[in-house]
């Protein structure tokens, strides 16, 4: 894919925001690994899985943002493609392995009935990896228009995220029935962040539909960036809570 020569604003904001991306996803983990004791034993796992996440993401920003330093050349006063691609790849090798983690995380600090947990992981994670390998197809074919290769991929790629969104949505939901005051508020801001981030990434996947491609490239370029920082550093940090909240309920004492 050739790549848009682009503005010095428009190379500088997506270069800040991967360095934005990058302190975020170090930091946050740092603050999970630390925070990990203070939760019961039995909900552990979550805080552990958010710590995976933000490590893994934080790596693969690392590389994307060399790679994005990489790809360009400051020429007479604007940012022009040097020949070496911009790897569109790192993000959705690091989607294939967090997206799964984070569906995980969650499913373990709801009340799934445990003949259930293991059916219900598997059916999510595989939805996962359609959704991402459709994602993938359409983000790489080239296509800008919804009739074409990349909306066809997009379409077949919100098939398995409607079914992925609605079971999270739901088993949160039962999850949140019997419990009351902080720890139900928090599930029900989880249940949010969850729509409204993963509800996000769609969108920006259509900038190309409506914009110029450099334009485009930029808009898609933030727009997941902010949608990671939200969805891994900031899911984890309502997820922590919510251990949190449920050691409390449990009469577990922070040390
Ligand atoms: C940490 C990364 C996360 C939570 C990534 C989530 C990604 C999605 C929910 C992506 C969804 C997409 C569609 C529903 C259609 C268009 C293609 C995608 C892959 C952007």
């Amino acid at each position: 894919m050739e790549l848009s020569t682009l503005s010095m604003e428009q190379y500088s904001l997506v270069y800040n925001m991967l360095s934005f991306c990058i302190a975020s996803m170090v930091f946050s983990g740092l603050f999970f690994i630390i925070a990990k004791d203070r939760v019961a034993p039995q909900y552990r796992m979550s805080v552990i899985l958010s710590t995976m996440v933000v490590g893994i993401a934080g790596y693969h920003y690392f590389r994307i943002f060399g790679s994005w330093e990489a790809a360009f050349v400051l020429e007479g006063g604007a940012y022009v493609a040097s020949g070496t691609p911009f790897n569109d790849a790192y993000r959705y090798m690091d989607w294939l392995l967090t997206v799964p983690l984070l569906v995980v995380e969650l499913l373990l600090l709801c009340s799934v009935a445990a003949e259930k947990k293991e059916g219900l992981i598997f059916n999510t994670v595989v939805a996962t990896v359609l959704m991402l390998i459709f994602g993938y197809l359409g983000e790489t074919s080239g296509g800008t228009s919804l009739s074409d290769s990349r909306g066809i991929y997009g379409f077949l790629s919100t098939i398995p995220f409607v079914y992925i969104v609605w079971v999270l949505w739901n088993e949160v939901t039962v999850a949140m029935a019997d419990k009351e005051g902080h720890l139900k508020v928090l599930y029900r801001n989880i249940r949010l962040l969850l729509i409204f981030t993963w509800g996000y990434y769609p969108i920006v996947y259509m900038a190309p539909f409506i914009m110029d491609p450099g334009s485009a490239l930029v808009n898609v370029q933030v727009g997941y960036t902010i949608a990671d920082v939200a969805a891994k550093a900031g899911y984890g940090c309502l997820i922590y809570a919510i251990a949190r909240a449920k050691s409390d309920a449990d009469g577990f004492a922070v040390a």
